[in-house]
């Protein structure tokens, strides 16, 4: 079957890639989803106490001003069941589901120059071509389960949570462990808490988190959202993040420590990621971020009633928020309940997972279900589970063996026509989500629109385009504090084997936006257009 575009994934960023490609562009798009419904990442994450860390009124699209009026969001941040509610919304109100090919996983995609088309194989052996190719696969889609001995030995059942079955896990009367405390574990812990017999959460890096301080929102400020709408897309286009708050201006070191610990004080009760925004140095000065960092231990210590656990629950080998901030529901509270234990690994690794449950160097932990909330094989996992080769067989697992290299995120040199969304090399996960795909998708649909307005053939990076823009990633990461984290997924440390690149752009989404504008406006420099 041959298409115009084929678009790999129907998440947030896929969706709205078919909607501007489809009706905006005018293309023939077909997209290939693994799942058998629409949402992506909030399709495969359904684990328990699943919600996003972005607010429901910014975590949405902004391109249709009648779905931001029709559109009801009923908490402070969206749980995974309303967000999937809202994208199957969407696939319905712009009539998307009939160009969507569920169940079809891609393997294979592979660039035929002479033909100038795409070659794309999924799972079930059936063949597509199209002129673009465009994964919009997602940052944090390929599960990373690591390789414990004894695994497959384990008598009860195991889950990871980016992998969560669909008719839920029952977990009454059960003995759990959960490893990992990234934002995953943080948000899973509580509730995992409230409904099994007992808990056991394995920390390997104890995590700073704020409170989300969630809750239904009032019919007065859902109505104070839709009728200012246009500027709080406004602000939140033009923001660092992509929230709709400003990074106070100020220092966290120019004020006396009374002010200071006022201010955190409210930032804590208002609850989270606005957090960071408290002071304008804490993500590019080490000192102004120990004020963050000693602040949040003071708060762990006054929440965690048994001093020896709050011990081990101390951040003390990153600076806050160098690795994801997560923000929890009574993530450190839950660490007072009887039936909840915390097993620090530091002192002593996981060695093996037995028949019964997990061994550590000094103890055996017996458990009927083991949750891995042990995060992604992220940003270029996605890309790299598929074969894909570019121009004369190139492999994109050879041309990023060092480390992913693209141009703005958007495109790799070898692999033309194909355009990643939300790529590595761009702010994607160093911004709420929607605002960083909407941005790319339309500077891609633009670009598409050009090169067939032209009558062209083919756009493709410049490898010299790509270094320089590799190059100025790492600088941008280089003035903040961000590679502090030694063992973040931002740099791929939380897989054994990838090669450690910052990847996400640090250089605020604002400053990106205007550099992918300037770029298109000269012509789409740094590309060839044949
Ligand atoms: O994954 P993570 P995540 N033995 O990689 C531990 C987004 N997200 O799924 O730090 C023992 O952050 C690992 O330990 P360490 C968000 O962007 C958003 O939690 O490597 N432990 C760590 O504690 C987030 O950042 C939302 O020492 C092992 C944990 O597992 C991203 O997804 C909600 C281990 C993994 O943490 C990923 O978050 C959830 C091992 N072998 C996620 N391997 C919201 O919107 C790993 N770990 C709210």
């Amino acid at each position: 079957m041959e298409f115009d575009a084929i678009v790999v994934g129907a998440g947030f960023s896929g969706l709205y890639m078919l909607h501007k490609l489809r009706d905006g562009v005018g293309l023939s798009v077909r997209v290939l989803e693994a799942g058998d419904g629409v949402g992506g990442t909030w399709y495969w994450n359904r684990y328990p106490g699943a919600r996003c860390d972005s607010e429901s009124h910014y975590y949405s699209y902004s391109f249709s001003k009648e779905l931001e009026q029709e559109w009801e969001w009923s908490e402070r941040y969206p749980e995974q069941p309303e967000i999937m509610r809202y994208l199957n919304h969407v696939a319905d109100r712009f009539d998307l589901r009939r160009d969507i090919q569920f169940k079809s996983r891609v393997t294979e995609a592979s660039y035929d120059e002479a033909a100038n088309r795409w070659n794309i194989r999924t799972d079930s052996g059936e063949r597509l071509t199209a002129k673009f190719f465009i994964p919009a696969v997602g940052c944090l889609s390929a599960a990373n389960i690591p390789r414990i001995a004894g695994l497959g030995s384990f008598q009860g059942t195991w889950y990871h949570t980016g992998e969560w079955p669909h008719e839920g896990v029952d977990f009454t009367g059960k003995r759990v462990g959960l490893i990992g405390t990234g934002s995953t574990g943080i948000q899973a812990t509580p509730v995992i808490a409230a409904l099994a017999a007992h808990l056991t959460v394995f920390q390997r890096t104890p995590n700073y988190s704020i409170p989300a301080r969630n809750a239904p929102l009032s019919p007065e400020f859902q109505k104070y959202v839709k009728e200012n709408y246009a500027e709080i897309r406004r602000k939140t286009r033009e923001s660092t993040n992509g929230h709709p708050f400003e990074i106070a201006d100020r220092s966290a070191l120019a004020i006396a420590p009374e002010e200071r610990q006022a201010l955190y004080e409210d930032a804590w009760q208002h609850g989270g990621l606005r957090f960071r925004a408290t002071f304008k140095d804490i993500m590019v000065n080490k000192e102004a971020n120990d004020t963050a960092a000693d602040f949040i231990r003071s708060k762990i210590c006054q929440i965690v009633k048994d001093p020896a656990v709050a011990a081990k629950l101390m951040p003390l080998d990153h600076p806050f928020a160098t690795k994801r901030p997560p923000i929890d529901s009574d993530y450190f509270e839950t660490f007072n309940r009887e039936n909840v234990l915390l097993v620090d690994l530091r002192e002593s690794p996981i060695e093996a997972i037995t028949p019964a449950g997990v061994r550590t160097g000094n103890a055996e932990y017996p458990l009927d279900i083991i949750v891995f909330a042990t995060g992604f094989d992220a940003m270029t996992g996605p890309m790299l589970r598929m074969d894909i080769r570019g121009k004369n067989g190139l492999l994109l697992k050879n041309a990023w063996a060092a480390g992913p290299r693209t141009y703005l995120g958007l495109q790799v040199a070898g692999f033309p026509n194909m355009f990643t969304v939300t790529g590595p090399g761009s702010p994607s996960v160093l911004c709420n989500m929607p605002v960083a795909i909407e941005q790319h998708v339309d500077w891609i649909a633009d670009c598409i629109g050009y090169i067939r307005e032209r009558g062209l053939h083919s756009i493709e990076t410049t490898p010299e385009a790509a270094e320089r823009w590799v190059s100025h990633v790492n600088d941008a990461a280089n003035a903040t504090l961000l590679p502090m984290a030694g063992s973040s997924w931002y740099l791929g440390a939380n897989v054994p084997g990838k090669p450690r690149v910052f990847m996400p752009y640090a250089g605020g989404m604002a400053t990106y936006r205007n550099i992918c504008e300037a770029v298109a406006a000269k012509g789409y420099e740094g590309f060839v257009l044949r």
